[in-house]
């Protein structure tokens, strides 16, 4: 032991933890961790082209397995490129260790070279946040943040300064298992009869379902079956159960469906299950509730509940189960379920549509047609969102992350690393905006250096779309919208790797079928309409009316419109 300095103690405690990756970029005061995983062969660093794309991909990687990932940067720049990422996991309760350079001890409080007050910095968006002193507190320290990124599910920073990094460690090893798995919590009896109670005494139920209800499938789709209740999906949630699945009736919010929207309106109880929806506007005042989750401090967060269950979906369901009274009276769940028929019909007018300019909604749906039937979708932040919400059927084993919480924009192609090489064998697709793409293109590099093969599809619009839309909603003309893009399949080749240009539907199927089977990263670029619109499942007379303004003062000249009729 006495030959190993800090780093390599934070790498063993990290390889025990089952960390297999750190990404980050090497530099100044980060050497040190550098050069100790250069001397180990369990962990390998994947050296970025900028940081957020290192911490996107931590995040990616902890929201779809569950573990802890890693990330690091250096003092500085390299820290604060970070922050963007580790916010995502914040907000998407992702268990990430960011690790930072600090600037030697006998130079911090002096503005030193590249010194930021990094506890500062990260006070905000960590759960576990401490400097390392000194080379005694190893591997205290180390075991600590991890305990704490995985229990606390969020991020846990430690900031190494150069000197401490290299400190020999003389303590004696002192270990424990340092992970469990999650316990099967259930409720105190009480609470199961009082919600089963009233649950019994509805007629009209619906289910709002999100990603905490990933594990519970098999009690879900059987309590759906009792209460005969459709089932909406918070949208993190979407891979939880098949999009096709009879009881799925879409999504909740601007980008679910409307089946989704009536039927929580018109419930007489809305059943969460392991979900946070954010949109309160969606979920009628006088709703009456009753939610599960593991988390005691999100029960009520959002709307009063009946009866608030603080347990795990899967056990809590279980138990509830026995005391239900299976229903006799389908009607709510057949009228959401002819509902959700014809919406799907709506929908596929798009989907099958040859126009010229080709609807984004057709290019997500011949994705969704040939992605292998465990395929990992990572989707950006955008208008993209909503055509992967509502055009890609998710299906048999595949996965689907996002940037939910935080809706950052270039989290898409960056998750699709750090998925591919935690789930190599397996199809990552990467649902981008040309925005979103463009903010973190050059890690394209990166997919290229460590052969990465995902397949980023670039839902090009020349525009931030999504803007273009919330402009027009407030009856304001659209301006700065509009983006100049290259031909991302020519860089994709000029980076080393693989592309193709799409100009419209003609060969969109063979193209799609190309990206998918490609061996090398590659890059999808197609031209899609930029003028679709992103509807919502309803639309309030307000927006209608936004809309109306924004085009009448286009049409008088306002605005930047006009000049964008030549942009392909
Ligand atoms: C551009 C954009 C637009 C968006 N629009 C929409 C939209 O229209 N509709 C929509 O739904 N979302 C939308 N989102 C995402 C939205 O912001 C929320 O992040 C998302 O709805 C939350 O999904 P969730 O409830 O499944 O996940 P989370 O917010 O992560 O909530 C999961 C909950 O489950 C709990 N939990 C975890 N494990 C368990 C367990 N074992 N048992 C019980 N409980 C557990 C957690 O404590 C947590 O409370 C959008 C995102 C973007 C980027
Ligand atoms: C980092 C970041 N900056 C700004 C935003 C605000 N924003 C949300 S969507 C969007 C436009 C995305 O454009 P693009 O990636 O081209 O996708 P599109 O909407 O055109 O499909 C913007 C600017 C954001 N979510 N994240
Ligand atoms: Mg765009």
């Amino acid at each position: 032991m006495a030959d190993k300095n800090v780093c390599d103690v934070i790498l063993e405690v990290l390889a025990d933890a089952g960390v297999k990756y750190i990404f980050g970029i090497p530099g100044g005061v980060i050497n040190a961790m550098v050069d100790a995983i250069r001397r180990q062969d369990i962990i390998k660093m994947i050296h970025v082209r900028h940081e957020e794309a290192g911490a996107f991909a931590a995040s990616a990687q902890a929201k779809l397995s569950g573990k802890l990932a890693v990330c690091m940067g250096t003092s500085g720049p390299g820290a604060i490129h970070l922050l963007n990422g580790l916010y995502d996991a914040k907000l998407d309760r992702a268990p990430v260790l960011a690790i930072t350079g600090q600037v030697e001890t006998r130079f911090e409080g002096s503005d030193y070279h590249q010194e930021v007050n990094l506890l500062s910095l990260f006070e905000n968006v960590a759960i576990y946040n401490q400097q390392v002193e000194s080379g005694e507190q190893m591997p205290r320290i180390i075991e600590q943040a991890v305990r704490a990124a995985y229990y606390h599910k969020g991020v846990a920073h430690i900031s190494l300064p150069m000197d401490v990094a290299r400190q020999k460690v003389s303590r004696p090893e002192y270990r424990t298992k340092l992970l469990s798995e999650q316990p099967a919590m259930i409720p105190p009896p009480q609470y199961i009869r009082e919600a089963a109670a009233y649950l019994n005494t509805c007629s009209k139920i619906t289910i709002l379902a999100g990603i905490g209800a990933k594990h519970a499938t098999t009690q879900l789709e059987e309590v759906a079956r009792i209460l005969k209740a459709p089932i909406v999906k918070a949208l993190r949630g979407k891979d939880i159960l098949p999009d096709a699945h009879p009881y799925c009736i879409g999504g909740l919010g601007l980008l679910g469906t409307k089946p989704g929207y009536e039927a929580v309106r018109d419930c007489d109880c809305l059943f969460m299950i392991g979900t946070d929806f954010p949109y309160v506007e969606f979920l009628p005042e006088k709703l009456k509730v009753i939610q599960i989750d593991i988390d005691g401090t999100q029960l009520g967060k959002r709307v009063p509940v009946e009866v608030g269950l603080w347990g795990d979906a899967a056990s809590t369901l279980a138990a509830l189960i026995p005391q239900l009274h299976p229903h006799e009276n389908d009607d709510f769940l057949e009228t959401s379920r002819a509902h959700m028929k014809t919406w799907r019909s709506s929908l596929a007018t798009f989907e099958t549509s040859g126009d010229l300019p080709l609807h984004p909604q057709a290019l997500a749906a011949c994705i969704s047609k040939y992605a292998e039937s465990d395929a990992i979708y990572c989707c950006d932040t955008g208008n993209v969102t909503v055509w992967a919400a509502r055009n890609i059927m998710i299906r048999d084993q595949q996965k689907f992350t996002l940037s939910a919480g935080l809706a950052s924009m270039a989290f898409g192609m960056s998750a699709a690393m750090g998925a591919k090489l935690l789930y190599p064998d397996k199809q990552v697709i990467a649902l981008c905006g040309d925005g979103g793409f463009a903010m973190l293109m050059a890690d394209f590099l990166t997919a290229v250096k460590y052969d990465i093969a995902i397949v980023v599809v670039v839902f090009n619009n020349h525009k931030l779309g999504m803007i273009q839309a919330e402009e027009e909603v407030m009856g304001i003309p659209e301006f700065e919208v509009y983006q100049h893009n290259c031909d991302f399949a020519e860089y994709a080749k000029i980076c080393g790797g693989d592309g193709l240009k799409l100009m419209g539907p003609t060969g969109l199927e063979d193209a799609v079928k190309k990206a998918l089977i490609s061996k090398k990263p590659f890059i999808l670029d197609v031209e899609v309409n930029a003028e679709e619109l992103p509807y919502p499942p309803h639309t309030e007379i307000e927006q209608a009316f936004g809309f109306l303004k924004a085009k009448v003062k286009e049409y008088m000249g306002e605005g930047e419109k006009e000049g964008l009729h030549n942009r392909f």
